[in-house]
C-alpha cells in the first residue's frame, strides 16, 4: 500500500506507523486519518505483527485534527463526514497499539494517545486538549478517556482551561507508562512493543479486550467478559505449551493457536 501522510515499516514483529507530515506538525487531516487506520488495520490482519507502535516526530506526535480543513465546515457537514467513524476504527485494533510519543501531542493527537493501549512518552512530551482555545471541545473521546484517567478535576481543567501536560506529569497520572530520554524514544518504544509481541498472540488479545472492558462495563460485567476470554485459552495450544513450558523450565514457543 502506498501513503502519503504516514510511513510504516516493520520491525521484527512490531509494525511502526509514523504520522509525516511535519510542517503541519502532523495535524490529522483526514486523508491522514484514514491512511492511519488503514495500516493500523493491515497490521492487525498480519499474521507476522504482534504489537504496533505509532509515533509522529521529535517535536510533535500530532497536533490535532487539521484546523485548516476543518474551519469552514458547517454542521451538516461536520455531523454527515463520518469523523466519528473514522476515529472509531481504533477500537477495532485487536493487537496492542503503543503511542511513542515526543513533543506535542493536542487535541485529536491526544485523544488518539488515549485511545491506546500504552504509552511511551519522551521527556519532551506535552499532552492537551486545546479545543477550547478555537470554540470547541473535545469531540474524539476527550473529555470521556481523560475524565476515566486522570479524574474530573484535572479533565475539567485540561478540557475547559487549557491545562497541558508535561512527560512527568503524564505519568503522574497515568497517562504514560514510562519515560525515555529523546534521543532513541521510538527505539524505546520499538523494545517495548518487541517484548509484548513475544507474548502468547491469543492471551495478548484476549487480556486487550478484558482490560478495554473495564472502562465501558459495570464491574459485573466486566467480570464476565474476563470469565468469558479466560475459559476458551484452555482450547489453544498455546496454553498447554506454556504451561508445559514453565514446568519443564525452558522459554515457551508460541505458535498462536
Ligand atoms: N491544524 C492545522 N495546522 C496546524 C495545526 C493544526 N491542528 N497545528 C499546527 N499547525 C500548523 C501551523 O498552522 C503552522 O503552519 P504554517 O503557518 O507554517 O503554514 C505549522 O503547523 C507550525 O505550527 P506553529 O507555527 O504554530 O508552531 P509552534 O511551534 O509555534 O506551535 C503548536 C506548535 C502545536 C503549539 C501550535 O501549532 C498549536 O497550538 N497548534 C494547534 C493545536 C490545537 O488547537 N489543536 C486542537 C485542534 S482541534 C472530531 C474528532 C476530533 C476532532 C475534531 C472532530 N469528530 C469526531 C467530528 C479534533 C479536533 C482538534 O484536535
Amino acid at each position: 500500500m502506498t501513503y502519503t501522510t504516514i510511513l510504516t515499516e516493520t520491525r521484527g514483529r512490531v509494525g511502526v506507523v509514523t504520522l509525516n507530515r511535519p510542517k503541519a506538525m502532523n495535524a490529522f487531516n483526514q486523508q491522514m486519518l484514514g491512511e492511519l487506520f488503514d495500516a493500523l488495520e493491515a497490521f492487525d490482519k498480519d499474521q507476522a505483527i504482534g504489537a504496533i507502535v505509532v509515533t509522529g516526530n521529535e517535536k510533535a506526535f500530532a497536533a490535532g485534527a487539521d484546523i485548516k480543513e476543518m474551519a469552514e465546515a458547517s454542521y451538516v457537514e461536520m455531523l454527515t463526514a463520518g469523523h466519528v467513524q473514522s476515529w472509531d476504527r481504533i477500537r477495532g485494533i485487536r493487537k496492542p497499539v503503543i503511542a511513542a510519543v515526543s513533543g506535542w501531542a493536542l487535541g485529536g493527537g491526544c485523544e488518539f494517545v488515549l485511545s491506546c493501549d500504552m504509552v511511551v512518552a519522551s521527556e519532551s512530551a506535552k499532552f492537551g486538549q486545546p479545543e477550547i482555545t478555537i470554540g470547541v471541545i473535545p469531540g474524539a473521546g476527550g473529555t470521556q478517556r481523560l475524565a476515566r484517567l486522570v479524574g474530573k478535576y484535572l479533565a475539567m481543567e485540561m478540557v475547559i482551561n487549557n491545562r497541558t501536560l508535561t512527560a512527568q506529569e503524564a505519568l503522574q497520572f497515568g497517562l504514560a507508562n514510562r519515560i525515555v530520554p529523546v534521543e532513541g524514544y521510538l527505539d524505546a518504544a520499538v523494545s517495548f512493543a518487541e517484548e509484548i509481541a513475544s507474548r502468547a498472540p491469543l492471551a495478548v488479545r484476549m487480556a486487550k479486550d478484558a482490560v478495554n472492558a473495564a472502562f465501558e462495563t459495570a464491574l459485573s460485567e466486566g467480570l464476565a467478559v474476563e470469565k468469558r476470554n479466560f475459559y476458551p485459552l484452555f482450547a489453544t495450544e498455546d496454553q498447554k505449551e506454556g504451561m508445559k513450558a514453565f514446568i519443564e523450565k525452558r522459554k515457551a514457543e508460541w505458535k498462536g493457536k
